[in-house]
């Protein structure tokens, strides 16, 4: 047995509290490494009188689930309730030699009598305080996301479009392209989200800004007046809330724009700025530059968003701009009832200010959405004192990876899937923010060169799994575009030029996951099949109350994969997605294709 490949640590992803009754513990070993692991758990007070007349600590045993296999690890599950809150325990674990070792707090001990009646060798998680406990609003579960990105979804008014908004659709968007999309364009098109099948919008920013994109804000507390006012805006979240619909804004934190009044002092009055501390400024007075270069120097008087000098980089420590910040987060819940925040650019802005933005806005609306936009591993902001969720970046990768650039085996897919569930809580898992693309990235489509079955799969991939799932708008209806700003086309209404069988399909799939929410929310991964020459993955998501496999064929051949080999009665099962009679030797996946059957218990 090798100890090496052996970690836990407690008060991280490895060990939890799951409900305010339940701990979720996770071990991680070498790969093939261990062929059993047990835990060994109890309350630290509790000691009962044995026959030997002395007292000893009353502890009980449970043989751990292998979870989830990584390219490096195993990884090892087991739940418990301790019913007076309190918890120690260790493992005791059985290496495929034969031999067995004790895995506690202090490290490795014999597996013996002696080692079990030492309790400062256990881990300890001394009480399962529920107010420390990561707890994410329950409707985020069982919400579809949909992206609008307001310039480009549509004009409901265009009295308030820009001078110099071009006619809609009449081309690909540039940087600085208007073409007026605003909130009214969204509020006459709700019946279209809802026949879709959505029940979450999230907005990037409406706010007063000069761009198209709305990221460089001039005032926070304005509707941009080409996006429309806050009456209209109130209509908006009226008008999707009869709908059952969420609306979700974006907060651009992490700076400001160069034509605000805070910055524009600090350019007019240098130092004597009343505002010179909002701002992170390394020299006065502040110049700017191309790119950041500053009379050919590549350094920059003041910190911004990247190297653009027309964000200009908050100080998110200083206490009147979190008072500002706050006073903005607050403000429109309040006042306009909005259910959630996406976080821009969340993960360069300080823990200590997003502690306090996670208290102020969930004192102001308890069931409020706290979604941060990084790009990477986001454990740091995941442990329930800041966000309740991320854009899942990573998930889309990897999803992108093996069914689009077909770049990584059926197994790596696997792989790469497992590590990221495991690497965060399952209560962080069941409410990520699974997406394919954004208004950042080039459209799913584009990225598949043009091959909507490929989009199709990863789609249904996407939605099989735990997390809420986000739609790019447009997507369903087959709209393409290369990186930004060409991933901003504008959106198309016309029937004709619409991707009809494409709408057909995600409503079907929208559906499907209403349909499944609890299954597809809460039920456990289990991976069948990952054959790397035939090209199918196969996985089953097992529910309380139903069991479902999916299997998908990334191959341009039909795959025929017998019952055995997915340890499955044919008898036992129906097809959950075309209704269409099940053969009883194999299961039969058609090239570039998927199939999702219901295994009756
Ligand atoms: C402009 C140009 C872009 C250029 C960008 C570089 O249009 O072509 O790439 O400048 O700075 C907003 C506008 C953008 C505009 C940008 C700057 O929407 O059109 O881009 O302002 O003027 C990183 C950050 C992530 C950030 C992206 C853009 O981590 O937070 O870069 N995303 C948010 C918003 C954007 C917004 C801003 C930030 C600024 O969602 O829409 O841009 O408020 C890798 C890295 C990521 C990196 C990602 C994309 O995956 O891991 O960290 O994201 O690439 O570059």
């Amino acid at each position: 047995m090798e100890h090496a490949g052996i970690f836990h640590q407690p008060f991280s992803a490895d060990a939890y509290v799951y409900d305010k009754k339940t701990m979720h513990l996770k071990l991680r070993t070498k790969k093939g490494d261990i062929q059993k692991a047990v835990l060994i758990w109890g309350d630290p007070y509790l000691f009962k009188k044995k026959q030997d007349g002395e007292y000893h600590w009353e502890s009980e045993r449970l043989e751990m689930e292998k979870k989830a296999e990584t390219e490096a690890h195993d990884v090892w599950f087991a739940e418990v309730r301790p019913p007076h809150r309190r918890l120690q325990y260790a493992f005791i674990l059985t290496g495929t030699d034969g031999s067995n070792i004790f895995y506690g707090g202090r490290g490795f001990y014999p597996a013996n009598e002696d080692t079990l009646r030492v309790p400062d060798y256990y881990f300890k998680f001394p009480f399962m305080h529920e107010i420390d406990m990561f707890k994410a609003p329950d409707w985020v579960k069982s919400t579809i996301w949909y992206q609008i990105f307001p310039e480009r979804f549509a004009n409901g008014n265009p009295a308030i479009s820009p001078e110099n908004a071009l006619p809609w659709g009449s081309k690909d968007p540039g940087v600085d392209d208007f073409f007026g999309g605003d909130l009214e364009g969204i509020i006459g098109h709700l019946d279209y989200l809802t026949d879709l099948g959505i029940n979450g919008i999230y907005l990037t920013p409406i706010f007063e800004a000069p761009s198209n994109h709305k990221y460089d804000t001039f005032d926070y507390f304005t509707i941009d007046p080409h996006f429309g006012d806050k009456e209209i805006f109130r209509k908006l979240v009226k008008e999707a809330h009869k709908r059952g619909i969420r609306i979700m804004l974006d907060a651009v934190f992490n700076h400001i724009g160069k034509n605000s009044k805070q910055w524009q002092d600090v350019l007019k009055n240098g130092e004597k700025s009343r505002y010179k501390d909002w701002f992170h400024i390394h020299s006065f007075p502040v110049r700017e530059g191309e790119n950041g270069n500053i009379d050919g120097h590549d350094t920059l008087s003041f910190d911004t968003f990247a190297f653009t000098t027309s964000m200009p980089k908050l100080n998110t420590a200083n206490p009147e701009v979190q008072q500002h910040l706050l006073d903005i987060a607050t403000y429109w819940i309040r006042e306009f009832d909005i259910d959630g925040w996406r976080l821009d650019v969340a993960n360069e802005v300080d823990h200590a200010f997003w502690k306090k933005f996670h208290q102020a806005v969930v004192g102001e609306k308890p069931d409020v959405f706290i979604l941060g936009e990084i790009w990477h591993d986001a454990w740091p902001w995941l442990l329930g004192d800041e966000f309740h969720s991320v854009m899942n970046y990573p998930f889309t990768q990897t999803i992108i990876e093996y069914f689009v650039d077909e770049n990584i085996s059926a197994e790596k897919l696997m792989h790469s899937l497992n590590q990221q569930f495991m690497h965060y809580m399952q209560s962080n898992n069941e409410v990520l923010f699974n997406m394919l693309d954004s208004h950042d990235t080039p459209r799913i489509l584009t990225k598949a060169g043009g091959d909507k079955q490929k989009v199709k799969l990863a789609l249904a991939f996407t939605f099989a799994h735990t997390g809420s799932p986000c739609i790019y708008y447009g997507t369903e209806v087959g709209i393409d575009g290369a990186g930004d700003p060409l991933c901003r086309k504008c959106m198309v209404w016309d029937e004709d030029k619409q991707d009809r069988d494409m709408l057909a399909f995600m409503k079907k799939l929208i559906r499907f996951r209403k349909d499944h929410q609890q299954t597809l929310t809460y039920g456990d991964l289990v991976w069948l099949k990952t054959d790397n020459e035939k090209q199918v993955v196969s996985f089953l998501r097992k529910g309380e109350k139903c069991t479902l496999l999916f299997a998908f064929n990334r191959s341009d051949q039909e795959q025929a994969i017998p019952w055995s080999e997915l340890d499955v009665k044919p008898d036992t099962v129906k097809d959950a997605w075309e209704n269409k009679p099940v053969s009883s030797k194999t299961l039969v996946l058609p090239p570039m294709d998927f199939a999702i059957l219901e295994i009756t218990n």
